[in-house]
């Protein structure tokens, strides 16, 4: 219901990005989401909560993946961010070329694991420096910010606001923009400018999963999660 990133979530998105990627006939992908007001709540809470540490491994490698691929895709990818993209959700926008959201602002977006009392990763954190530059950055991750579209836009967070109502018809021009430029040269560039960030979560995978278990699986940080649920369920009632 919130576009919650669950370990099945994740498979399929990765399968169905593969998918596109071997489709000569694909060249560039506009993510959005089906549910009005929320874009993607983030990683499922659910699946860091209360299970083994191979389902724990499983997950963080299925994350990852997503990653991987969405950053290092060789088609034109434009977020269309429709409502709230907190945490993952705003990695899935962060991820992309370019990022368009709803001028409501009521919509907010950020990395805000701190208020979860969760870290987000390196490579979280390396493309937010990426897209907003070290020193917004820093800022915002140690408060856990959640920006509202205005102020997403103005620290570059996002690249433009629109009205709802012209957010499709918005992303499609961008992509076609973009689409206007040789493949070859946009996408040797692409890779030239996120090389460096994707090489470092390869060569750290394996270590970085160990750190997700640990982290996550402290009792401390069981306590801070299953909270932050209940303060979820709380706010409804
Ligand atoms: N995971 C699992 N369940 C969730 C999540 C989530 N991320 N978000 C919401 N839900 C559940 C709620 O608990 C609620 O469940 P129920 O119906 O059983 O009570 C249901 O979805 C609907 O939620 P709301 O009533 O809150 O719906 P609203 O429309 O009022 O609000 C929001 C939607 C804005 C998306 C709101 O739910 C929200 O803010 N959710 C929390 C988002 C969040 O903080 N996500 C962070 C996840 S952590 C992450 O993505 C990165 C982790 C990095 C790992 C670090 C390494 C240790």
């Amino acid at each position: 219901p919130v576009n919650s990133l669950s370990l099945d979530f994740l498979t399929e998105f990765c399968i169905s990005l593969e998918k596109l990627e071997n489709d000569r006939a694909c060249r560039g992908v506009i993510l959005t989401s089906a549910i009005p007001k929320i874009f993607s709540s983030g990683l499922d809470i659910t699946e860091m909560c209360g299970k083994s540490m191979e389902h724990y491994a499983e997950f963080w490698r299925a994350v990852q993946e997503m990653w991987l691929r969405l950053y290092g895709s060789n088609m034109v990818t434009v977020a269309a961010v429709n409502g709230s993209s907190p945490a993952g959700g705003c990695l899935i926008a962060l991820l992309c070329d370019y990022r368009i959201m709803v001028e409501n602002p009521k919509f907010s977006i950020g990395l805000n694991e701190a208020q979860l009392g969760i870290v987000a990763p390196f490579w979280f954190k390396d493309t937010f420096v990426n897209v907003v530059g070290h020193r917004v950055a820093e800022r915002s991750l140690q408060l856990g910010s959640l920006h509202p579209a205005p102020e997403a836009h103005r620290i570059g967070l996002v690249d433009e606001l629109v009205p709802e109502d012209k957010l499709q018809e918005k992303a499609v021009a961008v992509t076609a923009q973009w689409l206007a430029l040789p493949d070859h040269a946009r996408q040797l560039t692409k890779s030239m400018m996120r090389k460096a960030a994707l090489d470092r979560l390869v060569a750290h995978r394996e270590e970085d999963i160990q750190n997700f278990i640990s982290f996550i699986s402290k009792e401390s940080i069981q306590k801070s999660l299953r909270m932050y649920m209940e303060m979820l369920k709380k706010k409804k009632s």
